[in-house]
């Protein structure tokens, strides 16, 4: 036979590199279920379902285009369980003149495929992986020499590179609408009278109804529920999921952005990074859509604008970033961060309403949107002091799009802080009231926002001071952190004690407590 070449399961794209040139006559393409992959983290059932469904649906289309694919099951009694076990086997059976594979997701991945030409023996080649519109020595070139890396500045020479939503020509060349960034309109609460229109949802079919028997028979104690998944599988229920997103939901995208609500837990989202992350959309083809449409009057400019600088600049610069610092970065903690997590995040008993909503969604859906998994869980985990090690395996387990290139800068860096300022040049830290002000959680909530001390004082009030406080000698350098440390500095001290001892109290308590 001619060449290996190796498809992941979150490399679902016709045009990946590991198939480019293929030869239908001679290669032989891999692609192997494996333990390996299903438990490095304990997966979400619903982000174990839709990775293995669009894995098979994936190879059953290559097969249709006439190309061969050796495709190994989990529970194929041969299965190894690795990667590296299935490759050797599939180089015993086929002996390939050599191996092509695409540039993975994951350090541990990587650190694996680096091993490949010794143990085999065969000239093993990684290509880039050219899915993502920003090449990693692009990014390593933008960020040679700067003292700060901040994505703004990313994002526009990105904005210029491909020539998303520009207007290049006219008396005034530049961003169209003559702003770069609309972030000050993406901040609407959610008024009593909108109601957002339900995404469409893909039933599953009789393949993913075979993996869904498959996961709860094999990972029956992981978290979540299969009840209502209904993500795309595949390349066409990806693009009708991106369709319906562009024509229900992206005109009012940009408002509430921010925003969240009970019961709501897509609002105006788009629910296509499950898609992006696995190749079945891409992101050129996701930015291009919504261009379209502000061009033919049928979104505006922030919901558009809004949109573009979460895929071309947020997704791109948290990639770069990622391989730019790993493998160092995922073992830095600035803020000395050692607390457990709670049982309230695997769904167990909390007061804390906003916890409780986020948590039974993702139980429910494995997703929920960027403000929740920001200004919820993650700012909660980093004014209580979690253990950033358990927060990120916790991100990793429990949302459908999670791989590390992405979740890690975001759950490190931008939430937790454990980075020390390399992703964000402050800390995303919050009192209740900014819950309040960008949702309805508060209302149906046992504790009081408005009260930071006494039994029923919102936790997130206390622990938001006693955090500034905790920190007080490394924010005094930080001029963005000038507002809340000036307010620090001029409370009574018998308040900064009341605070600390309810704080105090609180991660005593029983809501801290990590185990049912
Ligand atoms: P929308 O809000 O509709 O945004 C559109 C797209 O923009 C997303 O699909 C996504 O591809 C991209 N995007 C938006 N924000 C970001 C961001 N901060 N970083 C990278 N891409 C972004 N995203 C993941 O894909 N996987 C993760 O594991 C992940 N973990 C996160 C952990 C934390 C603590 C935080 C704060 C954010 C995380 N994000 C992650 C980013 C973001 O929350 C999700 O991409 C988004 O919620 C996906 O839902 P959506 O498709 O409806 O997004
Ligand atoms: C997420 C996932 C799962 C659950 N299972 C597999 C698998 O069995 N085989 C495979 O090739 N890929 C799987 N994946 C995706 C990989 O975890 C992903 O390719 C790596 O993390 C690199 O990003
Ligand atoms: Fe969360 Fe506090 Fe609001 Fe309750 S009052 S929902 S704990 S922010």
């Amino acid at each position: 036979m001619g060449v290996l070449r190796l498809v992941l399961g979150d490399q679902l794209s016709p045009d990946i590199a590991a198939l480019d040139g293929i030869d239908p006559d001679r290669d032989v393409v891999l692609m192997a279920e494996v333990m390996g992959e299903c438990t490095y983290v304990p997966h979400h059932k619903q982000k174990l379902v839709l990775a293995l469904s669009a894995m098979r649906h994936f190879a059953a289309e290559l097969h249709a285009r006439g190309v061969a694919v050796d495709y190994i099951r989990l529970d194929d009694p041969e299965n190894t369980g690795t990667l590296t076990g299935e490759l050797t086997r599939a180089v015993a059976r086929h002996r390939p003149e050599g191996v092509i594979g695409t540039f993975p997701g994951e350090w541990r991945v990587l650190e694996a495929m680096r091993g490949w030409e010794d143990s085999l023996g065969l000239p093993v080649e990684i290509r880039e992986d050219t899915r993502f519109l920003c090449p990693l020595p692009r990014f390593r070139r933008w960020a040679q020499g700067r003292r700060q890396l901040r994505m703004e500045f990313f994002y526009r020479e990105m904005r210029r590179e491909t020539g998303l939503l520009m207007d290049p020509d006219g008396p005034d060349p530049g961003p169209t609408g003559g702003q770069w960034n609309y972030d000050a309109e993406n901040r609407r609460r959610l008024d009593a009278g909108t109601t957002p229109p339900p995404p469409r949802r893909f039933a599953p079919d009789a393949v993913t109804e075979e993996v869904m028997a498959l996961v709860e028979t094999r990972f029956p104690a992981n978290f979540g529920t299969l009840d209502a998944f209904a993500w795309p599988v595949t390349a066409a229920e990806a693009e009708a999921a991106l369709a319906d997103f562009i024509a229900a939901r992206l005109a009012r995208f940009g408002d509430y952005q921010d925003a969240m609500a009970a019961g709501q837990p897509v609002l105006f989202h788009a629910l296509v990074s499950t898609s992006l992350n696995l190749g079945l959309l891409s992101p050129r083809a996701c930015c291009e859509a919504a261009e379209a449409a502000y061009r033919a009057g049928r979104a505006p400019l922030n919901a558009v604008e809004g949109f573009i600088r979460q895929i071309l600049g947020w997704r791109e610069y948290v990639r770069g970033l990622y391989w730019l610092k790993m493998p160092d970065y995922a073992g830095l903690n600035a803020l000395e961060a050692a607390r457990p997590l709670p049982w309230s995040w695997w769904g167990g008993e909390t007061r804390m309403n906003c916890i409780r909503q986020v948590v039974r969604q993702t139980r429910d859906l494995a997703y929920a949107h960027h403000i929740q998994r920001l200004m919820v869980t993650g700012n909660f985990a980093l004014l209580a002091g979690l253990d950033p090690a358990q927060v990120n395996e916790w991100y990793m387990a429990v949302y459908a799009d999670a791989y590390e290139w992405v979740e890690l800068p975001n759950t490190h860096g931008m939430a937790l802080h454990a980075d020390g300022g390399v992703i964000a040049s402050k800390p995303y830290a919050a009192s209740g009231a900014y819950i309040n002000r960008m949702s309805d959680y508060c209302r149906l909530c046992a504790y009081d926002v408005k009260a930071a001390t006494g039994p029923d004082a919102c936790p997130m009030n206390a622990l938001y001071w006693d955090f500034i406080a905790r920190h007080e000698r490394r924010f005094a350098g930080n001029p963005r952190m000038g507002m809340p440390l000036q307010t620090l500095h001029r409370m009574p001290p018998e308040k900064r004690a009341a605070l600390h001892a309810q704080a105090a109290a609180f991660l005593a308590g029983p809501e801290m407590r990590t185990e049912a």
